[in-house]
């Protein structure tokens, strides 16, 4: 029977690892943020989320499964995706009367993801572009990944950056109604192939302070927060662009590490202060800068999100040096030997 056809679409979308952090909303209902971010995403191999989009006349409600388990759809930045994806879907319907009316439909989702969920390996991210995509395509919206990005991003800021691979700035944009704040591409994960990252999972587990809590808080309290958004993020900006375009590792290094530096900074100015690295984090910050003075150049660059994790980004041409320098140091110090349990292999792009 036509009323229990079930209409289905599929998707994955990848992590992504800002190396120009977004921290801090002038619109926390929109999400939109006080500065621009730049990522890069990772191989849909190593993480990522895989969504299944359905409707069908047959359901009774939205529902969510969340690694197999029941999840909450009421938010209400999932009802913004929700409600804007079947806005878009119903002006196709209203254009075209032979479109199965989908808009009308209840949903189900599936989405399952390949690493820890909120680790601080930015599983919201893959999540809101999974989920965004999956529907998109099950509706057939003829949007390209900016403009989902604008949809994406009202779910999860950094997931609007999600929906592309390579190196991808969110613009912060200034309108009000956030139709200028989107991703865009930088270039594309073949322009600089022999890029890789190392992640380093001190901690699996769920993060003290949320993002979205801290970054109010830090908005709220710090000053070094003002001259973050004024000046060093704007001028990291360019500069990683143009580290970028270069593939020059030396730069893209240093602004990856100095911009960590600064986003962490912020949280210690945050008042109460807020401290998502640890004694494990910090010992990684020494380990890449041994690699380096060793190497006689900068050949491994860390960056910590809202989490203690570390990812530390390399060239193919580097593997030995940064990877053996890790391996020994992994045995050597105390705190090492739970942080080797966790130790991800290297990432493709
Ligand atoms: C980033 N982070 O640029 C920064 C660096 C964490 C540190 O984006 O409130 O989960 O959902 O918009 O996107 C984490 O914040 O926050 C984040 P919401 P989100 O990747």
């Amino acid at each position: 029977m036509s009323d229990t056809k079930v209409y289905r679409a599929s998707t994955t979308a990848p992590v992504n690892i800002a190396v120009v952090k977004y921290w801090g909303k002038r619109d926390a209902k929109l999400n939109l943020p006080t500065n621009s971010s730049l990522s890069v995403t990772l191989s849909q191999a190593d993480l990522r989320t895989l969504t299944t989009a359905s409707c069908s006349a047959a359901y009774k409600d939205d529902v969510l499964l969340l690694n197999g388990e029941p999840s909450d759809l009421t938010g209400a930045r999932t009802q913004a995706c929700l409600r804007e994806l079947r806005t878009r879907r119903a002006a196709l319907e209203d254009k075209d009367a032979s479109l199965p009316k989908l808009s009308a439909m209840r949903l189900l989702l599936v989405s399952e993801n390949n690493f820890p969920t909120a680790a601080g390996l930015a599983s919201s991210a893959a999540g809101f572009a999974a989920l965004v995509r999956a529907i998109a395509d099950l509706y057939e919206l003829p949007s390209s990944p900016t403009e989902l990005s604008l949809i994406a991003r009202q779910g999860s800021g950094s997931a609007c950056r999600s929906l592309f691979g390579g190196y991808v700035a969110w613009q912060m944009g200034t309108q009000a109604d956030g139709l200028d704040s989107q991703a865009v591409e930088v270039a594309p994960a073949s322009h600089w192939p022999e890029m890789r990252a190392l992640i380093l999972v001190a901690s699996a587990a769920k993060k003290g302070v949320s993002s979205t809590s801290g970054m109010q808080q830090t908005v709220a309290t710090s000053g070094l927060f003002q001259q973050r958004i004024a000046d060093v993020v704007p001028a990291n900006m360019k500069r990683m662009e143009e580290a970028v375009a270069a593939r020059d590792f030396a730069a893209f290094a240093e602004v990856t590490m100095r911009d960590s530096n600064s986003f962490h900074a912020t949280c210690a100015d945050t008042y109460p202060p807020i401290f998502y690295m640890n004694d494990v984090s910090r010992a990684a910050v020494r380990a890449v800068e041994a690699i380096n003075a060793a190497a006689g150049q900068t050949v491994a660059a860390y960056t910590f999100d809202a989490g203690p994790n570390a990812v530390v980004y390399y060239l193919e041409e580097n593997k030995d040096t940064v990877l053996g320098a890790f391996y020994p140091l992994l045995e050597k110090l105390d705190g090492w030997k739970e942080g080797a349990k966790g130790l991800k292999s290297t990432v493709q792009f």
